[in-house]
């Protein structure tokens, strides 16, 4: 049963757009406010559809909060050359998240420079840049289920090692704040600019894992 209901809603989901949803949250907006309602839906739509003002987000990083939600994360140049590339995807996919793209970046100055943008004005910025840009390569990746961003960030752990939690991944693995071994988005915001970044939209897979619906089922 629980099993059904879960297919239900992964249908659903699986006709979502993947462009960013806000032009449509914005039109449902404008309905509310009766700005040029009839042209935005038409009267059938507007008799029928009902105007959620705090609709969730859906973006190329799905819709946040449910299990669509995806977020990307990368194991950094450190991660790669340590050789532990796999003991990290293996911790997602035990907690049971769906692997929905990968691949190995050797990234440009400008790449690296455009996703730490915010931390630009930071005394470490150059330095960080270096780092994600020493010719190893990178693996970049993007994971989907049920809070992946918040989850992700707690398997991650704190950005100190000093301060992650010994069973995250960076308190199991890293000692020091610039060579910390992974990034995971920090919010649907963060995961909808980073995954547009490094992955065009034909580049992530759609697909159920059989174990899904035990996964993410509820009562
Ligand atoms: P996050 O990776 O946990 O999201 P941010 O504050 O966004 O942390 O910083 C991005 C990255 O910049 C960190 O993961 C780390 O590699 C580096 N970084 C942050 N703070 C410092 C610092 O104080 N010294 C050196 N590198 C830092
Ligand atoms: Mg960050």
């Amino acid at each position: 049963m629980f099993a059904r209901s879960f297919i239900r809603q992964t249908g659903r989901q699986a006709t979502r757009a993947f462009s960013t949803a806000r032009a449509s949250n914005n039109s449902l907006r404008n309905v509310a406010f009766g700005v040029g309602a009839a042209a935005a839906l038409g009267a059938t739509a507007l008799a029928t559809k009902p105007v959620h003002l705090d609709a969730p987000q859906s973006t190329i990083a799905g819709t946040e909060g449910t299990f669509s939600e995806r977020s990307f994360v990368m194991i950094k140049p450190d991660g790669v050359s340590r050789q532990i590339v796999g003991k990290i995807i293996s911790r997602f996919e035990e907690r049971g998240y769906k692997l929905v793209a990968v691949k190995t970046v050797t990234p440009s100055k400008e790449l690296a420079k455009e996703h730490y943008i915010d931390l630009a004005a930071r005394p470490f910025y150059p330095g960080l840049v270096e780092y994600i840009t020493s010719g190893t390569p990178v693996v970049a990746l993007v994971w989907e289920g049920k809070d992946v961003i918040r989850q992700g960030r707690r398997m991650v752990g704190a950005t100190n090692p000093l301060q992650s939690d010994p069973g995250s991944i960076r308190g199991t693995y890293a000692v020091s704040v610039g060579r910390n071994i992974i990034h995971a988005s920090d919010s649907f915001e963060s995961a909808t600019k980073e995954i547009g970044l490094w992955f065009n939209e034909k580049e992530l897979s759609n697909y159920q894992p059989i174990a899904w619906p035990w996964i993410f089922s509820d009562n």
